[in-house]
């Protein structure tokens, strides 16, 4: 039986999963007392470090949980649980850590990195550990803008440590106190064995050679796959797949496939994230759509890496009169399995109104409301841009490129438009305009469609994705137009992104996942 220690935010069902997949039981504290008392305590910490400082405290759990830590009773720590140990963070100026560790937790500089550290990173060990039994220089999965800094003060303390810029804290353990500032839950089959060592607490440790490491490790481009969901005639939801969007042939719904059974086909394949889109989300009433949150809830009994869910994440008023916000929505999301939320037509909408009100947000739109609570990191947005091609710069106000790809009537220039509800509307907003107002709400990352690439195997559109990457520091996901293995190659060696995502490949089969990252090794690409 293993204890979950719940701060009350965000997805901890994969952390249940990943425990029972391995065999356990699991059960929740409901009383401080468990926290003392129970055999083994998992704490995975959720949201800012603030909110969760303030929700242990409210509930009574800080002297317990102390008291655990004093008595050397087996704890395992996740990511901000494993901030929480140290002395404070610069996340929540003013509020107290737990204070087991020395040291101030920083904010990585988005002036030279992207921000968050998100994606599949290395760890260099710097002693032994059971907990760390079978691991041999796997990627593990990171998910954070802050991190620990690696100093004399804590040196006794690191497990690990992992480079991005600098150097940083991955994980620390003494006694039976064991942190990550990973998420071993999505961490594939690598985080489940590191979950299994600490469970069984195998007191005898392999040791590996910890002189042979290689002097640095390094954050992997992601592989991503998306399953475009929607209903069929018969009102089934199955993954389809469109060209330019248009998911029918002959006037009939393309049904590619289970979206339960094809997520865990490609994580059995070694995909590094999915992404799910309700592609007809913004017709139905996203809270009603159970299929979608079982969905959700059934992948990620076996699914074990970071799962994005899109499409229909707004405020709503259902018929009845009851009205939902857009953080009712997401949680509902969250809490079936998700570990992002991937907003489109909302966001559109919201930096309209941005705009419209003088360069500013009011605080209500969704992208700020989710962002506060779950952090920018869950925070995901989906552009579906379109060119419009000119012959001229001076015919529009928008943000205009020189492209290679003339028009067709031979223009030289284009503007990449922003459309709402699956291409159907273009609205007069550029993708600079979106992404970067996106990114001062608080969201922490882009996926970039192509509404001209979908579908085409043509190859992404890198002229597009240069063009947007230049104008932001937050992570994106390149999408749309993968035909072959090497344009992954492509757009990971001629544009800076960090994740390129394909449907269609993968759906018919036609690319597998470990073709694409066999190519990316030949190409000196780092991969998971
Ligand atoms: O607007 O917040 O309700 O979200 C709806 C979401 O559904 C948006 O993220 C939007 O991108 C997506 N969407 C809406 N309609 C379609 C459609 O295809 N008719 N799909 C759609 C978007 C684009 C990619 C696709 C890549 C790769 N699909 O996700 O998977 O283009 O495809 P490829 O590799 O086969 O070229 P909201």
């Amino acid at each position: 039986m293993i204890t979950l220690l719940d701060n009350g935010a965000g997805n901890i069902r994969s952390v249940k999963n990943a425990i029972k997949k391995l065999g356990c039981e699991v059960k929740t504290v409901e009383h401080p007392q468990e926290i003392v008392d129970a055999d083994r305590l998992v704490f995975p910490g959720v949201g800012n470090f603030g909110q969760v400082m303030f929700t242990m405290h409210q509930r009574g759990y800080i002297e317990p949980l102390l008291r655990r830590i004093s008595e050397d009773r087996p704890l395992l720590g996740i990511c901000v649980a494993f901030q929480a140990l140290f002395t404070a963070s610069e996340e929540s100026l003013g509020v107290d850590g737990l204070g087991i560790i020395p040291g101030t937790i920083k904010r990585f500089d988005n002036t030279v990195l992207s921000v968050p550290h998100m994606g599949w990173n290395g760890l260099m060990l710097q002693k032994h550990a059971p907990v760390l039994n079978n691991y041999h220089g796997q990627k593990v999965y990171f998910v954070h803008s802050y991190y620990a800094e690696f100093t004399e003060n804590n040196r006794d303390w690191v497990l690990t440590t992992t480079d991005y810029g600098g150097r940083f804290i991955s994980s620390i353990q003494r006694g039976n106190l064991t942190a990550f500032q990973f998420h071993p839950e999505k961490s594939g089959k690598t985080g489940l064995s590191l979950i299994q060592n600490f469970i069984s607490n195998d007191k005898v440790r392999q040791t590996i050679e910890i002189s042979s490491q290689p002097e640095k490790t390094a954050l992997a481009k992601r592989v991503v796959a998306c399953l475009d969901v929607r209903a069929d005639d018969a009102g089934n939801l199955v993954v389809t797949k469109g060209d330019q969007y248009d998911v029918r042939e002959e006037g009939t719904v393309r049904d590619l496939g289970n979206p339960v059974e094809m997520a865990k086909d490609y994580y059995d394949q070694g995909i590094d994230e999915i992404t799910f889109l309700n592609i007809t989300g913004f017709r139905d009433f996203p809270m009603k759509d159970q299929p979608m949150l079982e969905i959700l809830k059934k992948t990620s009994e076996n699914v074990f890496v970071p799962l994005t869910i899109g499409g229909g994440i707004r405020e709503f008023t259902d018929t009845n009169g009851k009205h939902y916000s857009a953080l009712d929505v997401a949680a509902e999301y969250f809490r079936s399995g998700a570990d992002k939320i991937s907003i489109g037509s909302d966001a559109v909408k919201t930096v309209e109104d941005y705009l419209a009100r003088g360069d500013r947000g009011d605080g209500t739109s969704a992208i700020e409301q989710i962002s506060r609570a779950y952090g920018a990191q869950a925070v995901v947005i989906s552009v579906d841009p379109r060119r419009v091609y000119l012959h001229s710069v001076e015919e529009t106000s928008h943000a205009v490129i020189k492209t290679d790809r003339r028009g067709p009537d031979g223009q030289e220039y284009c503007w990449f438009q922003c459309t709402i509800k699956g291409g159907r509307e273009g609205r007069d907003i550029d993708v600079i305009q979106l992404v970067t107002v996106c990114e001062k709400l608080g969201a922490g990352e882009i996926l970039l469609n192509c509404i001209d690439r979908d579908g085409s195997n043509s190859g992404f559109d890198l002229e597009l994705i240069n063009h947007v990457a230049k104008h932001v520091s937050i992570p994106i996901i390149a999408s749309s137009g993968a035909g072959k293995a090497e344009h992954f190659n492509q757009v990971f060696t001629q544009t800076g992104v960090e994740a390129a995502l394909a449907a269609g490949i993968f759906h018919r089969h036609e690319v597998r996942v470990h073709e694409v990252h066999a190519s990316m090794v030949q190409d000196g690409i780092i991969t998971r």
